[in-house]
């Protein structure tokens, strides 16, 4: 019942299963995986597809033929398997010639490598049929806020940005952009730090149809947010083009945890919205294995998040079906008489709502049996209902 196949449409990164345990303090604990033994892997644990950055895949000093060989055996496991490319990116933080920014460089040179790259990488992703491009900007950021205006900064994004959307059209890609907010580190502060801030964003650029975003947990959770709340607003703007599950203990570094490790009852409600509101795209899984673990503890990492995902959507179906929970749901909120006057303003309604007797002692004493719901959503998920 909680075992994945490619139905449930799990992905993961060639960065994420590949990750060897480097931190800034410590070497790799674990030996590299190719792209094609990840992609094996992967096609093995039931997941639907493998995401990668430009130089996940390439060497970024591969030459063409180099290229050639290596997309052809990528493409010979993904037949293999089963496995699609859903969403592809470019790496535009690991080189020092972004140590300043990329898009938001002050040099023009810098921003129009970082072009370059991405035009080039958007190449690679549409060659093996990805459909959602992710921009993850994670230099784009100050330590040192004399030495750039935050506005021009904005300014060379939004050109970036309209520079792509159009080479997406001239070359006939389709790709759906989708942006994704991080609120520091590897950057003291990084420009466009949350999902709403992005989503004001892309109402600037000139194709916003063209754009959305990519949410991560960890990232909403280490500026303190509500991650179910930030994608709630994403896909009630129609822009929840992607998304990135993991974990993440409020107040630390960028943790990467295994979906659901930290913060199962967060989990559950991002989970549950996605299911009840019935998106489609791919569940991505940006998330790390622990630094202990070898080769097999990468394979009960990347089972685990696909797992807690199964588990927490079936809760979320014994949510809807309990019937004491439906009933301590219907007893809130509710119609009113003022409920069709309030839906549009016109002269008439205007004095009705002006002219109402609200009595706001009486609405103050309505019962919200939230305790009591919130213990049957604990005992719920704690496998005791
Ligand atoms: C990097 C980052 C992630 C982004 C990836 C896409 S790379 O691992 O921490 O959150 O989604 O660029
Ligand atoms: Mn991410
Ligand atoms: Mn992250």
């Amino acid at each position: 019942m909680y075992d994945p196949t490619p139905e449930h449409r799990f992905t993961f990164g060639l960065w994420t299963v590949g990750n060897v345990g480097r931190d800034p303090f410590g070497l790799p604990t674990r030996a590299a995986l190719s792209p094609v033994e990840i992609v094996e892997m992967l096609g093995d644990l039931g997941a639907w597809g493998v995401n990668f950055h430009d130089n996940d895949l390439v060497p970024i000093d591969a030459s063409w033929s180099e290229r050639e060989a290596i997309v052809r055996a990528f493409r010979g496991a993904l037949e293999r398997t089963g496995l699609c490319v859903p969403m592809a990116t470019t790496n535009l933080f690991g080189e020092p010639v972004f140590r300043d920014g990329a898009f938001t460089s002050a040099d023009p040179d810098v921003r129009a490598y970082a072009l370059q790259k991405t035009m080039r990488a958007m190449d690679l992703g549409a060659d093996v049929g990805a459909k959602t491009y992710v921009f993850w900007g994670g230099r784009e950021g100050a330590e040192v806020d004399a030495a750039k205006s935050p506005v021009d900064a904005l300014k060379w994004m939004r050109e970036c940005m309209n520079f792509l959307c159009r080479y997406n059209d001239d070359r006939g890609y389709g790709f759906r952009f989708a942006l994704e907010a991080k609120p520091n580190e590897p950057r003291a502060d990084i420009y466009l730090p949350t999902t709403g801030a992005m989503l004001a964003f892309i109402e600037t650029l000139d194709t916003p149809e063209m754009v959305g975003v990519n949410p991560e947990v960890a990232h909403e959770h280490m500026a303190g947010l509500n991650f179910t709340h930030a994608i709630a607003q994403a896909w009630d703007a129609g822009k929840l083009f992607h998304i990135d599950l993991n974990d993440q203990q409020p107040g630390r570094f960028d943790q990467d945890l295994r979906f659901g490790s930290a913060n199962p009852k967060a989990a559950f409600y991002v989970v549950k919205f996605l299911e009840d509101v019935g998106y489609d795209g791919p569940r991505h899984f940006d998330a790390h294995c622990y630094r202990s673990e070898d080769a097999a503890g990468v394979r009960d990492f990347a089972a685990g998040c696909m797992r807690t995902y199964l588990i927490l959507a079936d809760k979320a179906r014994r949510f809807r079906a309990d019937a004491e929970i439906q009933a301590l749901l219907a007893g809130l909120g509710g119609d009113s008489a003022l409920t069709p006057v309030m839906a549009a303003y016109s002269t008439e309604s205007r004095d009705t709502i002006l002219g109402a007797k609200i009595d706001r002692h009486a609405l103050a004493q309505k019962q919200l049996p939230y305790e009591r719901l919130d213990q049957l959503v604990i005992d719920l998920l704690l496998g005791v209902r």
